[in-house]
C-alpha cells in the first residue's frame, strides 16, 4: 500500500504541522460523512445546523454545517448556497475569517467543513457586560474591518454582518462565519439588489431594496460598533416599523459617553446616503487611517500579535460552555452519519440539485 507524507498546514489549523504517516486508500480520496464523529450540535438555522465533528482519523475538531437541500429548494435558495459554497473556495484566507476545508453532498444533504472555534459569539460576551470599554470594541472592529476589507478587494461584499455571524476563537480574536448571503462577483463600482436577513443591521439602501454595493458592509460594522459601544443596535425600537422608520429617516443618537474620534466614525459608518458613507471613495483604508485606529498597528493586528483585550475562558476544544445549551443538549441525529435516508419525491428531487457542490482542497490542505 502506498504511503506518503502528509501534513496540516491549514492557516488556522491549531496543531500546525503535524507531519503523519497513513496509508493512502481510494477511501481517502473521498470525503463522507461518516469520515466524522458529530459530538454535539453548537447551532441551528433554518436550513439546518451546525455540529461540532471529530475527524475519525485525525481527531482534529470543525464544525461541520449540514443544510437539508429540500429545504433550501423550498426556499428557493441554492444560489445563495452555491454562492457561500464559492465564496468560501475562493481560497479564502484569512485570520479572521472561518475557513472551510471541505465541501461534500449526500443524497439529501449538504455538507461544509469548517475551521471549529469555541470561544462563543461576541455578542453573549456583550449581553453579559452590557457595554464594551473603548479600547475592547476598538480591537474587534479593527479585526472586523480588516476582514470585510480583504473580502472587498475580492469582489466579494459580506452584506449580512449581524452578532451571530461574529465568533471569537478561544484566544478571543474574531472570526467571522456564514457567508450565506455574501455577494460575490461584485466589481468595486458595482451593484446588486436581492433583500433577506434580519433587520436591526441593515443599511437603509438594503431595506428598501435598492442597488448596494460594498458600503453596505461599512453600515453594518458601524452598527456593530455602535452596539458595542452603547448597548442597543442603533435605531432599536421593540417596534419593528418604528425601527426600520428610524433606519430610513432618523440620525443615530451618539451620546458623549464615548470619545469624539469614536462618534465621528459612528456618525462616518452610518451615513445614510452609500456614498457620503466612510469608506465609499476608498474603502477600507479610509477606516485604517481614521483617527479612532490610530491606537491600532494594523500589521500587528493582521499578524495576530495583538494580545486580545478579553480571553474567553475554556478548557479545550470540547468545552462548550459558551455555546447555547438549547443547543448543546439537542440529541445528535444518527441520520447525519448513515444512508438511512427515506427517498421521498421531494428528496430525489433535491438530489441532483447541487452539481459541483462538493470540494477537497489541494493535498497540502487535506486531512491525509
Ligand atoms: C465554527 N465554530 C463554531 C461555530 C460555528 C458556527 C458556524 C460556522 C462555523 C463555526
Amino acid at each position: 500500500m502506498e504511503q506518503k507524507v502528509i501534513r496540516d498546514d491549514h492557516p488556522r489549523g491549531r496543531s500546525g504541522w503535524r507531519p503523519r504517516r497513513v496509508n493512502l486508500t481510494s477511501e481517502h480520496l473521498s470525503i463522507k460523512p461518516s469520515d466524522f464523529d458529530y459530538l454535539k450540535i453548537i447551532g441551528k438555522g433554518s436550513f439546518g445546523k451546525v455540529l461540532l465533528a471529530r475527524h475519525r482519523e485525525t481527531t482534529k475538531y470543525y464544525a461541520v454545517k449540514v443544510l437539508q437541500k429540500k429545504i433550501i429548494l423550498k426556499k428557493k435558495e441554492q444560489k445563495h448556497i452555491m454562492a457561500e459554497r464559492s465564496v468560501l473556495m475562493k481560497n479564502i484566507k484569512h485570520p479572521f475569517l472561518v475557513g472551510l476545508h471541505y465541501s461534500f453532498q449526500t443524497t439529501d444533504k449538504l455538507y461544509f467543513v469548517l475551521d471549529y472555534v469555541n470561544g462563543g459569539e461576541l455578542f453573549y460576551h456583550l449581553q453579559r457586560e452590557r457595554v464594551f470599554l473603548e479600547p475592547r470594541a476598538r480591537f474587534y472592529a479593527a479585526e472586523i474591518a480588516s476582514a470585510l476589507g480583504y473580502l472587498h478587494s475580492l469582489h466579494i461584499v459580506y452584506r449580512d454582518l449581524k452578532p451571530e455571524n461574529i465568533l471569537l476563537d478561544s484566544q478571543g480574536h474574531i472570526v467571522l462565519t456564514d457567508f450565506g448571503l455574501c455577494k460575490e462577483g461584485l466589481d468595486p463600482s458595482g451593484t446588486t439588489s436581492t433583500f433577506c436577513g434580519t433587520p436591526e443591521y441593515l443599511a437603509p439602501e438594503v431595506l428598501q431594496k435598492q442597488a448596494y454595493d460594498r458600503t453596505v458592509d461599512w453600515w453594518c460594522l458601524g452598527s456593530v460598533l455602535y452596539e458595542m459601544l452603547y448597548g442597543l443596535p442603533p435605531f432599536y425600537s421593540r417596534n419593528t416599523a418604528e425601527m426600520y422608520n428610524n433606519i430610513l429617516h432618523n440620525a443615530p443618537v451618539l451620546k458623549p459617553n464615548i470619545s469624539n474620534s469614536g462618534r465621528e466614525l459612528l456618525e462616518g459608518l452610518l451615513q445614510k446616503e452609500r456614498s457620503k458613507r466612510l469608506g465609499a471613495k476608498d474603502d477600507f483604508l479610509e477606516l485604517k487611517y481614521h483617527s479612532f485606529f490610530s491606537p491600532i498597528n494594523w500589521d500587528d493586528l493582521m499578524a495576530k500579535k495583538i494580545t486580545p483585550p478579553f480571553a474567553p475562558s475554556v478548557s479545550g476544544p470540547t468545552d462548550l460552555r459558551h455555546f447555547d445549551p438549547e443547543f448543546t443538549h439537542l440529541p445528535v441525529s444518527a441520520s447525519l452519519c448513515g444512508d438511512s435516508v427515506m427517498v421521498t419525491s421531494s428528496v430525489k428531487e433535491a438530489a441532483g440539485a447541487f452539481p459541483g457542490f462538493s470540494y477537497g482542497p489541494p493535498a497540502d490542505h487535506s486531512f491525509m
